[in-house]
């Protein structure tokens, strides 16, 4: 092989030399230049070690291998303990200043007031390399840039959480995990330990629901709502103090994959949701959510309605206190480097900002010990607050010093105040500053929960009550699966005495999956509805970011798939050409063949006129899958042939033939696409 010479017309090197990239967040990368070692010395080779002759062994002194090999052995860090997969993007948040009289906090009291944000959106159980579509809780973390210092809002896509004291984290992840003998299931929950302990902790089953909902399979990141989970406290201007829970609404919808969906994309595309959310993006189809407040007084008891707001198994019912929209988040931007962005980025509860605190529900105490607990052995140290991505937009004037990977040159003689020698500076301010509300703690020192926390099933039903007949067979089947996929029998029996406290019908459905008898209990019958808990859509929802995947041959309709292309994209949605070969079909470029589709990344399917006779049995496939996932289907011309050979009736609910490509069948198409599936067709069984 030639030895790598330096282009002679190579440019001089770009971007900032290491003075001038101090204190910045850019960095030499490999865009130009010459190649150098870590210290800037320039190198003619990079492909052959150093050795003695071109046969012998090699030497020691070679500091660009040993460098190269050094760097290399330790590109890895820890990854999250949970969370550890996920997906980030930047964006921006504008607040509608309508929280003004209830917080001071600066980045919500302006109207249009704009906050830089970093929002990484992660599964929970599975390792950094596992698949995005596993049936799991989504977690859902935003760091607002604010003026007055970085406010982390880390949340999840489920209002409600597993347990209700922090005590319990390390023992509902240990049961998540897989099994410590042979490492599996990765990234599922369908497995005995998991199972047996939450069957043994009743107060799990609220949660539970939410995550054999539909919510625990979302469409797309950029299709979950978000919540706070706990009930924070907000200071308003004047001192007064107000409860409240945060909620983000996708202005997408709400929207989930299917159950067979999910585990195609799985293995066809373990990546699903990281590439649609980059994708989104970088089609200019930016996420947007809306963040909202449920305003509940502040009393002394912290019980609104029976419902106590230090208990994270507990939801308000939006019916009994409206979520107000008081601002907006829009992601534009995709990360430039994933590991020092979106692996590096570090969350906390304990990131707050003057008017936002924390209440005394125990998970969120003890969230805010194990935060910067965790980053320490992640990230190496204590200065991980200096690493670009975590630095906050606020002047940091601290008294911090020293500590593995510090990065900061500090001036100044007197880290410590008060002091004489630096001029008593940094001054402490009384005016502006964090300070908590004064509030009386008094107790007797106990390990115990109080008795307001012992409803555990109430609204596990009120949960149920509220899916309408395709989420409820949704969440039978997904209970069914789960445990079906355990062994231990005594772990199936237990977990059916709980479901028979939460609906008895539920548990007589997943009793039957299983083979087992139902057991009987007593659900609450007061347990009442809250309708917004349902995701169905019954209006059609806008299309942005969505893709129809068109199957053609050579002979196919151009013009037709040019119009609807010009139709999809007018809504912000976009077309992909199928057929059975790649390169281009006239004007159109092929970009999936029958070789490299799949239908789960399609919200539609159309056959253009003239692919009527395509014979593959991966084409028929892709629409029998489109039609079992409830998925819009188009057809024109004799692409009508191609859905009766795949067994597709011409008037099925969603499913839209006509003669020839034509503006009314367009429209439809749009429509369908926003109403997400035709549930009519449910349970399809082409
Ligand atoms: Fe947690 C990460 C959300 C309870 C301990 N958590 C983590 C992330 C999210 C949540 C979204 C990933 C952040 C990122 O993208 O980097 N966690 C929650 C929610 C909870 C919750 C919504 C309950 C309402 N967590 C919880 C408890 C504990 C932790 C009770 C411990 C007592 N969580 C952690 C952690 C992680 C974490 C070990 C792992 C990586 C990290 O923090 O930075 O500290």
């Amino acid at each position: 092989m030639a030895k790598q010479k330096p282009d002679q017309a190579a440019p001089e090197p770009v971007g900032p030399s290491g003075a001038e990239a101090a204190g910045t967040t850019e960095w030499r990368s490999q865009t130009g230049g010459y190649l150098t070692t870590a210290q800037g010395t320039r190198l003619p080779d990079t492909d052959h070690s150093l050795k003695a002759g071109p046969r012998g062994p090699l030497l020691m002194e070679d500091f660009h291998f040993r460098e190269k090999i050094t760097h290399f052995d330790h590109e890895r860090i820890p990854e999250r303990v949970v969370h550890a997969r996920g997906t980030g993007a930047h964006g921006v948040f504008r607040s509608y200043g309508t929280a003004a009289t209830a917080t001071r906090a600066g980045f919500l009291a302006q109207k249009d007031k704009e906050t830089p944000v970093f929002v990484r959106f992660s599964t929970v159980l599975g390792s950094r390399g596992s698949a995005d579509t596993v049936r799991d809780v989504r977690g859902f973390a935003v760091k607002f840039y604010t003026d007055e210092g970085t406010f982390d809002l880390v949340g999840n896509n489920m209002p409600v959480f597993f347990i209700q004291d922090g005590i319990k984290f390390p023992d509902v992840i240990h049961a998540g995990k897989p099994h410590p003998d042979r490492e599996i299931p990765q990234a599922q929950s369908a497995h005995d330990t998991f199972w047996d302990f939450v069957s043994l902790h009743t107060e799990t089953t609220h949660m539970l629901m939410w995550a054999m909902s539909d919510r625990g399979i979302p469409r797309s990141y950029r299709t979950m709502e978000g919540f706070g989970v706990h009930t924070f406290r907000l200071v308003a201007p004047n001192g007064d103090t107000t409860l409240a829970k945060f909620h983000w609404k996708p202005v997408a919808g709400i929207h989930s994959l299917v159950w067979e969906e999910a585990q195609i994309a799985a293995g066809a595309d373990p990546d699903f949701h990281r590439r649609d959310l980059a994708d989104a993006i970088e089609n200019g189809a930016f996420p947007e959510w809306e963040l909202g407040v449920q305003l509940l007084p502040d009393t002394e008891d912290q019980l609104f309605e029976g419902i106590d707001l230090l208990d994270p198994t507990k939801i308000v019912p939006e019916e009994l206190a409206p979520v107000q929209p008081i601002g907006r988040l829009t992601l534009d931007r995709n990360p430039t480097n994933f590991f020092a962005e979106t692996e590096q980025i570090a969350f906390h509860v304990g990131h707050l900002v003057p008017g936002i605190e924390i209440t005394d529900d125990p998970l969120i105490q003890a969230r805010m010990f194990s935060y910067l607990d965790t980053q320490l052995s992640r990230l190496g140290g204590p200065n991980f607050g200096q690493l670009p991505i975590n630095r906050p937009h606020a002047p940091v004037n601290d008294l911090l010093r020293d500590g593995m990977h510090q990065t900061a040159v500090h001036t100044g003689v007197a880290p410590y105040l008060p002091n004489s020698l630096d001029g008593g500076e940094p001054a402490v301010d009384h005016e502006n500053g964090y300070v908590n509300v004064p509030r009386m703690v008094e107790g007797a020192k106990v390990r115990e929960n109080p008795v307001s926390f012992d409803d555990h099933y109430t609204q596990a039903t009120l949960f149920w009550n509220s899916m309408t007949p395709v989420e409820r067979a949704h969440l039978a089947d997904a209970f069914t699966f789960e445990l079906g996929k355990c062994y231990e029998q005594a772990v199936k029996e237990r977990m059916l005495t709980r479901l028979a406290e939460v609906d008895a019908e539920l548990c007589a459905t997943v009793a039957a999956g299983l083979g087992l008898p139902a057991p009987s209990g007593s659900p609450a019958a007061d347990a009442g509805a809250s309708p917004a808990l349902s995701q169905l859509v019954t209006e059609p929802g806008p299309i942005l970011g969505r893709l129809v995947g068109v199957i053609a041959t050579d002979d196919a309709d151009l013009t037709g798939i040019a119009k609807l292309r010009k139709e999809l994209e007018k809504e912000g949605a976009l077309l992909k050409v199928i057929a059975s070969h790649g390169g281009t079909i006239g004007e159109e470029i092929v970009e999936r063949t029958f070789l490299t589709v799949r239908s789960i990344e399609f919200d539609a399917v159309a056959v253009a006129d003239g692919a009527g006779s395509v014979s593959d049995p991966r084409a028929l496939l892709l629409l029998q899958e489109a039609y079992r996932h409830c998925k819009a289907i188009v057809a024109w011309g004799d692409g009508g042939d191609l859905l009766t050979a795949a067994g597709i009736a011409a008037d099925a609910p969603g499913v839209l033939v006509d003669d020839k490509a034509s503006a009314a069948q367009r429209k439809a198409l749009i429509e369908a696409m926003g109403l997400h599936r035709a549930w009519d067709r449910f349970p399809a069984q082409a």
